[in-house]
C-alpha cells in the first residue's frame, strides 16, 4: 500500500468535505412522478415497471394485515414496512433468482418477493422452525435480529460465490442503526480485501428504534463509511423506486464484472413503530417529520409516473388489493395447517446424531409428546 507524502498541515475541515460532497443523493422520479434525472433512467420494459408497482402495492397490504393480524395474536413478530417499499422491493427486483439475499428483521417483504412462500414467512413470524427451513432453490436466509451480522455473513457468501465462479452477488441489508455496529465495517471491510461480489445496503429510515440518525454518528451520510473499506458507496432518494433500482442494478454489474462490493445508503422511513411489541413513535418523532416523509410516499410517485404513461389505473391496483388480501388469507390458512412445533423436531434438525446428554431428554420429550 503506497501513500504519497504531504507536509502541509492537515485541514481537517477540508478533508472532510471532499468526502461529504462526493456522496450527494441519486433521483430520477421526483415527488410528483416526473422524471428529473433522464440519464440514469434504467432499462425496463413496461411491464416491468408495472411488476415493481404491482409489488409495492400488495406489499403495502401485506403491511397493514400483518399489523392487524399481530393485534389479533395471529402473528408474532412484527417489524412494519410502509414507507420503505421502494428501498426494499426495487433493491430485490434488481437482483436475479441465482443470487443470495440476507435480509434483517425488517426485510421479509424481499426475501418472500425472492421465493420464500409466504406461509413460511408468517411462521418465521411465529418462532416456528418451518419458517426457517428455506426451499431448494430459493437463495435468501432468514431474518436476522442480530444488529449487522449479517453483513458479515453476506461477505463470506459472497466470497463463496466468486470462488465457486458462480456469476451471482450476495445482497444484505441495515437499517442506520446497523451502521454502528462492529459487523458493518468487518463484513464490509473484508468483502472489500477480497473483492468478493456483494452488495451492502443501509435502509436510513432515520431512527434506531427511538435514536436519530444523528446522534449515531459524525458522519453526514452514511454513504461515505464506503471509503474507509475501499469500496463503491452511493446514497440514493429511498423513496425512489427507478433511483433504488438503478444503483443495485449498477452495483450487480460491477459485482459479478469482478469489480467489487458496493455499499447502498436508501433515504426512506418507516411509517408505522419499530414493532409491535410496544413502542409509540409521536413519542420520538414529530407529526412535521412524519409528514414532510409521507409526501415522499413511493406508491404515490411511481403510480403518478405510470398513470401518465397508460401504464397504471385505479382498476389495476384495485384487483392488485383483492390478489393480495385473498393471498394473504390463505398463506394464513397454511400457516396454521403446520403441524404444531414439538421439542424433539428441534433437537432432529438441529442434529443428526443426538448427544448423549440430548438423547436422554429425547425419550422424555417423545413419551410426552405421544401422550
Ligand atoms: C447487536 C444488537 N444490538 C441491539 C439490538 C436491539 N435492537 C433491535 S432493533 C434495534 C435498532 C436498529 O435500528 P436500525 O438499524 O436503524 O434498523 P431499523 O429497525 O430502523 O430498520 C436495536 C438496537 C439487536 N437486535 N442486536
Ligand atoms: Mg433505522
Amino acid at each position: 500500500m503506497a501513500s504519497k507524502t504531504q507536509n502541509a498541515k492537515l485541514d481537517a475541515k477540508k478533508v472532510l468535505e471532499a468526502v461529504e460532497n462526493q456522496f450527494t443523493t441519486l433521483q430520477i422520479l421526483n415527488e410528483e412522478g416526473e422524471v428529473v434525472n433522464e440519464a440514469a433512467m434504467p432499462d425496463l420494459s413496461d411491464e416491468q415497471l408495472q411488476e415493481l408497482m404491482r409489488r409495492m402495492v400488495y406489499t403495502r397490504i401485506l403491511d397493514q394485515r400483518s399489523i392487524s393480524l399481530n393485534r389479533q395474536g395471529r402473528l408474532g413478530f412484527y417489524a412494519p414496512t410502509a414507507g420503505q417499499e421502494a428501498s426494499q422491493l426495487a433493491s430485490q427486483f434488481a437482483l436475479e433468482k441465482e443470487d443470495f439475499i440476507l435480509p434483517g428483521y425488517r426485510d421479509v417483504p424481499p426475501i418472500v418477493w425472492h421465493g420464500l412462500p409466504l406461509y413460511q414467512a408468517f411462521l418465521w413470524s411465529r418462532g416456528h422452525l418451518a419458517g426457517g427451513q428455506i426451499p431448494d432453490g430459493v437463495n435468501v436466509a432468514i431474518p436476522q435480529i442480530i444488529i449487522g451480522a449479517q453483513y458479515v455473513q453476506t461477505a463470506g457468501v459472497a466470497l463463496g460465490l466468486k470462488k465457486r465462479g458462480v456469476k451471482a452477488v450476495a445482497l444484505t441489508y441495515t437499517g442506520d442503526g446497523g451502521t454502528s455496529q462492529g459487523d458493518f465495517y468487518e463484513g464490509m471491510n473484508f468483502a472489500g480485501a477480497y473483492n468478493a461480489p456483494a452488495i451492502f445496503i443501509a435502509q436510513n429510515n432515520r431512527f434506531a428504534i427511538s435514536t436519530p440518525v444523528e446522534k449515531q454518528t459524525a458522519a453526514k451520510t452514511l454513504a461515505q463509511k464506503a471509503v474507509a473499506a475501499g469500496i463503491a458507496g452511493i446514497q440514493v432518494d429511498g423513496m425512489d423506486p427507478l433511483a433504488v433500482y438503478a444503483a443495485v442494478r449498477e452495483a450487480r454489474d460491477r459485482a459479478i464484472n469482478g469489480e467489487g462490493p458496493t455499499f447502498i445508503e436508501t433515504l426512506t422511513y418507516r411509517y408505522g413503530p419499530h414493532t409491535m411489541a410496544g413502542d409509540d413513535p409521536t413519542r420520538y418523532r414529530t407529526a412535521e417529520l412524519d409528514n414532510e416523509w409521507e409526501k415522499k410516499d413511493p406508491l404515490v410517485r411511481f403510480r403518478k409516473f405510470l398513470e401518465k404513461k397508460g401504464l397504471w389505473n385505479e382498476e389495476r391496483e384495485n384487483e392488485v388489493i383483492e390478489q393480495a388480501k385473498e393471498e394473504i388469507k390463505e398463506a394464513l390458512k397454511q400457516a396454521d395447517a403446520a403441524p404444531k412445533q414439538k421439542v424433539t423436531d428441534l433437537m432432529n434438525i438441529t442434529y443428526t446424531d443426538l448427544p448423549q446428554n440430548l438423547k436422554e431428554q429425547h425419550e422424555i420429550y417423545s413419551a410426552k409428546e405421544s401422550k
